[in-house]
């Protein structure tokens, strides 16, 4: 019934009179709620899909430490330094977890961060913006931490079980992230006047990045109708988007920081704030790896792959002196 659903708004998407039996089956225990695991029988498409998808939010969790991490020696109170240090450690875990769920679908992470360094993988548009002030990290917390909670709570049903599980624990962590983002908020806008002007400062720079997470407009999203369609997303792009800014809104007021839109208005009728269109051009300048840090962003990725080389190798030599040690024994 859902891929009917989808096929009404999406097109390509097959319904389940055009399928053959066996992608019929699959849709059907997608259908019927029924976890995909590893070892069962999928569509290349939706195994091309899962890796892209988990791939490229794997990347994200590890180049989104750099705007962040970029503050642990500057957070103006070691309780700061020492939340913020672990909330960076926090990025790196979610990053193992979903490389490791990647793995399960037949990619290595060697694969998988090589295609981050040629530029084919993306990772999340927003960490290619610079956190100029400590008021950033609070923003960064605040709204990307939730943003990306409004996007990932779907994703903990995610129809491929490893997914699904990787994203259970990711969401109880990015909980705490936002809460402390919003906390150090609190804390700038109830300080001196130069503080809440920092707040602001950092409102206005962070808000129309993060309404970008959620991707492009429904319209213009060429994966979403088939991603619906077996389970992987559960919520269109400008669906999540919308009760982003729903949330987000009575959460600025709460600061007194005003959210820079103009046309930001209750809409009494929906139930719902109207807001401005997001500049796309910026968007895809940004994908295409024209954003303000894109290239710094991507000169640490590989200096730290080249600076782990060594480590890299020491393990191969290692595990060979183990098996010929085995073999030998045997
Ligand atoms: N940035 O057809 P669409 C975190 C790409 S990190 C870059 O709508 P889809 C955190 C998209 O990939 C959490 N690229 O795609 C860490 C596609 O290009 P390709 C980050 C974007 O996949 C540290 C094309 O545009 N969260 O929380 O159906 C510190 C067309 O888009 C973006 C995730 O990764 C973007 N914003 O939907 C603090 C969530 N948007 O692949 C916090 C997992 C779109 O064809 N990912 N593109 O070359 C998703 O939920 C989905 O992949 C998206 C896009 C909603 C992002």
């Amino acid at each position: 019934m859902y891929a009917q659903m989808v096929k009404s708004t999406g097109e390509g998407v097959k319904s389940l009179d055009e399928m053959e039996p066996q992608e019929r089956a699959f849709q059907e225990r997608i259908n019927a709620d029924v976890k995909i695991e590893p070892k069962d029988w999928m569509p290349e498409g939706y195994r091309k899909t899962l890796v892209r998808q988990i791939s490229q939010h794997a990347h994200s969790e590890i180049v989104g430490q750099l705007p962040e991490g970029n503050w642990i020696t500057r957070a103006p109170t070691l309780e700061r330094k020492m939340i913020l240090l672990a909330k960076v450690q926090d990025e790196a875990g979610h990053g193992l977890y979903l490389y490791c769920a990647a793995e399960t679908l037949g990619v290595s992470r060697d694969e998988m961060t090589e295609q981050l360094l040629s530029g084919k993988a993306k990772y999340s548009s927003i960490f290619n913006y610079p956190t100029l002030t400590w008021a950033d990290i609070g923003a960064i917390g605040w709204l990307v931490d939730g943003a990306a909670i409004m996007n990932q709570v779907p994703l903990q049903r995610c129809s491929y079980g490893p997914y699904s599980r990787a994203m259970i624990r990711i969401c109880k962590e990015e909980s705490f992230h936002q809460r402390q983002g919003y906390d150090i908020m609190m804390k700038l806008v109830k300080g001196t006047p130069e503080q809440k002007e920092m707040a602001q400062d950092a409102i206005n720079r962070w808000w129309w990045p993060s309404l970008m997470m959620f991707g492009p407009s429904d319209t213009d999203s060429v994966h979403s109708a088939q991603s619906m369609a077996w389970g992987i997303k559960q919520n269109s792009n400008d669906e999540l988007r919308q009760k982003f800014v729903d949330q987000t809104v009575p959460q600025a007021d709460y600061l007194g920081l005003k959210v820079p839109d103009p046309d930001l208005r209750w809409n009494e009728e929906r139930g719902s704030y109207d807001f401005g269109e997001v500049d796309w051009n910026e968007f895809y300048e940004v994908l295409k790896g024209n954003g303000p840090c894109n290239a710094e962003r991507m000169a640490a990725r590989r200096k730290a792959w080249d600076d782990g080389a060594w480590f890299r190798e020491g393990l191969m030599a290692h595990a060979r002196k183990k098996e010929t040690r085995i073999m030998a024994a045997e």
